[in-house]
């Protein structure tokens, strides 16, 4: 058939990817040919490499999810491309969809997800392209996508093609005398034979059953209706054979049930609360599009993402991969704290500090440096993909906690006795009106730049801090040393306490302020992250003037 249609068309201001892809509200996206606009952009991206391509597409089922799919499907179809693989229905989480991207060696992918932010009419949607290594686009590539989006006249569709991605199979179409093919695919099923390739699935199994330990493991997994949640019961459940009771908030749902699937403190509330009554030994949820994890011990003893890292980097070898593979570099963003650093150090790899954003690591990855990175933002990963991996996390820690027969809090308590604490928080302040804070921002950067700012000392709480180095982050790429600038005001004071502060790049609307704390401490490391941080903390607020600027005087999300 040759119906391919040219639709005239009008950029629209601001679509420019943030962190990770473009994050706006549904009625944002569903806009006359808003979506269009961007999916046109994301495909006019890849340049001649399109024509006769493999793509992958699939989302976190929240609202607009299916209809965004069936659209991309249309557009692909008009545009040159070869062959789809989509997630049935148009699901599929983001670390399946970097696993089949470099499983079936495809072009790149289509994301359609805006993570951790709430779903439903009135929330957020968002897409990101991921390349052909799997991993999110790097700056080069979403510059070019934005400035195409600045002068777009028009986009390509095939209006008529009638695809149901509600039924696995493969279709066939002629577009104008050449094929084009939509295989619709179990969303799990790649995913999962990935996992059991990197973890010891028969030593897990016993694990959790009590086999080897005696006792039957506690676990309470939560999907907060996420996409995570069919991967979860054929994982946890039907392979690691754990009881129907240890997970909740499985079947992903359009608006994620009300819930805000945001694996933190404060969002994955009931599964903190529920564990912090004793019954469980490890709890654990997800966000939205299951790249995000939140690791809890018993009693729900708090895992900050930066230990969890360093955990893990420290017992490598009880997962076959590395075994497999090797271990190479480890890493993590500039606000995560520097725990990882350490295991580094003492196992001789090479540990580097990018800007925040997954895209970074792809390279270090790509050219075999690294191997483990993470991210505060409870992101957590290696390079089996080139995304974090929520449920990878999980299975990691199941295979420390086996290897070592040791509870979580124990674990860290013996990580900690090894290497000292690095004390961790982050404030979130989120909603806040964007010119005050671009200016708190820009003055702020003004003051901690000035050369008289090093060398001056600032006293609280009985501590006094002074200042060593204070910049906004730049960091250039080791690999092709592309450059990025403006990636997050940092002080880093005598002691090797620091404080960083950055807006957010995943937001849909205004600008969520991230306070970033981190202090070592060598010996003294059983006390309160609150309370050890809090002279550093009544510090950052004098010194960034946040109160003033924001007009909050508390923090929205305490991690
Ligand atoms: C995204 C990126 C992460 C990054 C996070 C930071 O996460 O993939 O690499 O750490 O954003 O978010 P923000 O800019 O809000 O601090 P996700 O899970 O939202 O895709």
């Amino acid at each position: 058939m040759s119906n391919i249609s040219v639709v005239s068309t009008k950029p629209y201001e601001g679509q420019k990817p943030g962190t990770s892809g473009l994050r706006k509200k549904v009625k944002v996206f569903t806009q006359q040919n808003y979506t269009e606009n961007f999916v046109q952009c994301i495909l006019d991206a890849n340049g001649a490499a399109l024509n006769g391509s493999l793509l992958v597409v699939g989302g976190d089922g929240r609202y607009y999810c299916k209809e965004a799919a069936e659209l991309i499907i249309r557009m692909c179809a008009a545009n040159g491309v070869a062959k789809l693989l989509v997630g049935q229905n148009g699901i599929l989480s983001t670390p399946a969809v970097s696993s089949l991207i470099r499983n079936h060696k495809a072009l790149g992918g289509i994301v359609l997800t805006a993570s951790h932010n709430p779903g439903g009419p009135e929330n957020d949607f968002g897409i990101k392209f991921n390349c052909e290594n799997g991993g999110p686009a790097p700056d080069a590539v979403t510059n070019n996508i934005y400035q195409l989006s600045t002068a777009i006249k028009e986009y390509k569709i095939v209006n008529g093609l009638e695809i149901d991605i509600s039924k696995i199979g493969t279709n066939t179409y002629d577009i104008n005398g050449k094929p084009f093919v939509v295989d619709v695919i179990d969303s799990v099923a790649n995913y999962v034979a990935h996992m059991k390739e990197i973890f010891d699935f028969e030593k897990l199994r016993d694990f959790v059953s009590g086999k080897t330990s005696g006792k039957p493991l506690k676990m309470r997994i939560d999907s907060l209706n996420g996409v995570t949640g069919s991967y979860v019961r054929e994982i946890f459940l039907n392979a690691l054979g754990a009881a129907e009771n240890c997970v909740v908030h499985t079947i992903p749902l359009p608006d994620f049930g009300g819930l805000h699937p945001d694996p933190n403190l404060t969002y994955a509330k009931d599964l903190v609360e529920t564990v912090a009554q004793g019954d469980y030994d490890i709890g654990a949820a997800f966000d939205g599009d299951g790249d995000r994890n939140m690791i809890i011990g018993h009693r729900a003893f708090f895992v900050t993402p930066s230990d969890s890292l360093a955990v893990i980097a420290n017992n490598l070898e009880c997962i076959p991969y590395f075994k497999k593979n090797g271990i190479q570099g480890f890493a993590r963003s500039m606000p995560t704290a520097s725990a990882v650093d350490l295991v580094g150090k003492k196992l001789g790899k090479e540990v580097f500090e990018v800007p925040t954003g997954w895209k970074y690591f792809g390279n270090l990855m790509d050219a075999g440096r690294l191997c483990l990175c993470g991210e505060e933002s409870f992101g957590t990963g290696s390079n089996h993909i080139r995304e974090k991996d929520g449920i990878w996390a999980v299975l990691a820690w199941l295979s420390v906690m086996q290897h070592t027969g040791k509870g979580i809090e124990d674990i860290l308590k013996d990580h900690w006795a090894i290497y000292g604490r690095n004390y961790f928080t982050r404030y979130d302040y989120e909603e806040c009106e964007l010119d005050p804070c671009n200016e708190m921002i820009a003055t702020m950067e003004k003051n901690i730049t000035d050369p008289s700012f090093i060398g001056k000392s600032y006293t609280s709480g009985g501590k006094t801090y002074k200042v060593k180095v204070a910049d906004n982050f730049s960091y250039t790429d080791p690999v092709d040393k592309s450059l990025a600038t403006k990636q997050g005001l940092r002080i880093v004071f005598e002691d090797g306490s620091r404080i960083v502060i950055r807006l957010s790049g995943t937001g849909s609307s205004g600008a969520t302020v991230r306070l970033y704390i981190d202090s070592y401490e060598k010996d003294n490391v059983l006390g309160l992250a609150s309370e050890m941080l809090k002279p550093l903390i009544d510090i950052a607020l004098e010194i960034s003037q946040l109160p003033k600027f924001t007009g909050r005087n508390a923090p929205t999300v305490i991690t």
